[in-house]
């Protein structure tokens, strides 16, 4: 075989691995170079030795698989790198989660981590951090300041994995309901996709968007994606890009025995979601996503570098990968430790690595 040949045929095998979004078997994957370079490479700072660092975790929301997991991995994080991790949440109220990051910066925290938001409610408070010479991390909301670590994932990269399942299984035409509430940044941008997408792809039309955040986001959506799926019955697709979006869409499609006909693109993945998304039936076919621990760890991480005084990117991303019902059935996976098993990219110990502590 020439090596033309033997590219071409490589790239085939890594198409059906990764655009279809079908894992490897769970089986232990080989050290990634990363993690075999694992050992710490810088002492301990005084201040982190002896556990006198205090990080700022200010939420915009806690409930949900997302969050809830989320906050798994930096409050792990904070326990490896011996810093309290000081946590509020607004529980979606934005003046709620204004006055926590006022108090986070009168109390003089030594980071400072905002996780979501609306730019409008915490940019003030976000400039007085800055005068203050606090460290900040804004995660998936904008901070309005360059002197701020941002952090992501790579939002438009989940809605184009999500989107391009949805277009080869739809054949690219037919009737698509989209689930989306504008104002947080990292729906924005996956929505600035969408549209884009829609452009590119006039034979898929959009005939209905619902969309609610909220503390029981999941049964409110259900409800609302009932509506338009009894106004459209000639709905194919539904684009959900974001988890308790796509649970209540696929209870939608469920309750109105619309399984087999209509079809949800997601993004996220948690245990729960892979019960949803592996059940006989089940509407929801691909999803794509980080792992959230892993993005609360990265967050917690960049937060210590930031008050060690280390490098840190001004802006961090972190990929996604897409995962398909298929794969997770065929791989018989069944929850997020064994999904970050059979997808080793879904961990990144190289972003924000802290040189004084094992990734
Ligand atoms: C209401 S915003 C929800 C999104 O935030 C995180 O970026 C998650 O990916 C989730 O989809």
């Amino acid at each position: 075989m020439n090596l033309a040949r033997l590219v071409g045929v490589a790239a085939l095998l890594a198409l059906a691995g990764c655009s279809q979004g079908t894992p490897a078997a769970p089986s232990a994957p080989p050290p990634s170079p990363s993690l075999a370079a694992a050992s710490p490479t810088a002492a301990v700072p005084p201040k982190f030795a002896s556990g006198d660092v205090r990080i700022s975790l200010v939420r915009q929301l806690s409930s949900g698989d997302y969050f809830e997991q989320w906050l798994a991995g930096a409050q792990a994080e904070a326990k490896a790198l011996n810093v309290k991790l000081e946590i509020s949440s607004g529980d979606g109220n934005n003046d709620k989660q204004a006055l926590n990051l006022e108090q986070a910066v009168t109390g003089k925290a030594d980071a400072i981590i905002v996780d979501h938001g609306f730019a409008q409610t915490v940019q003030p408070a976000i400039k007085k951090a800055v005068a203050a010479k606090i460290p900040l991390v804004a995660f998936d909301v904008d901070p309005g300041t360059a002197e701020a670590v941002t952090l992501s994932q790579d939002d438009h990269q989940i809605a184009e994995q999500a989107l391009g399942a949805l277009k080869a299984e739809t054949g690219g035409s037919g009737e698509v309901v989209y689930v989306y509430v504008a104002g947080f940044a990292p729906l924005d941008r996956r929505n600035e996709t969408w549209e884009q997408f829609k452009k590119d792809n006039p034979a898929i039309k959009q005939v209905a968007q619902i969309g609610v955040v909220n503390s029981s986001t999941a049964s409110a959506v259900a409800d609302q994606a009932k509506a338009a799926l009894q106004a459209h019955p000639g709905v194919k697709a539904i684009f959900a890009p974001y988890d308790e979006f796509a649970k209540g869409a696929a209870l939608a499609v469920k309750e109105l025995g619309l399984a087999g006909k209509v079809k949800i693109y997601g993004a996220d993945v948690s245990t729960a979601d892979i019960g949803v998304m592996t059940e006989p039936n089940s509407p929801w076919v691909a999803t794509s996503a980080t792992d959230p621990a892993n993005v609360g760890r990265v967050a917690v991480r960049a937060a210590a570098l930031l008050v060690a005084g280390e490098q840190v990117g001004r802006a961090l991303t972190v990929p996604p990968s897409l995962i398909t019902q298929k794969g997770l059935r065929d791989a018989g996976i069944t929850g997020v430790e064994q999904l970050t098993r059979a997808f080793p990219g879904l961990t990144t110990p190289d972003v924000a690595r802290v040189p004084w502590a094992a990734p």
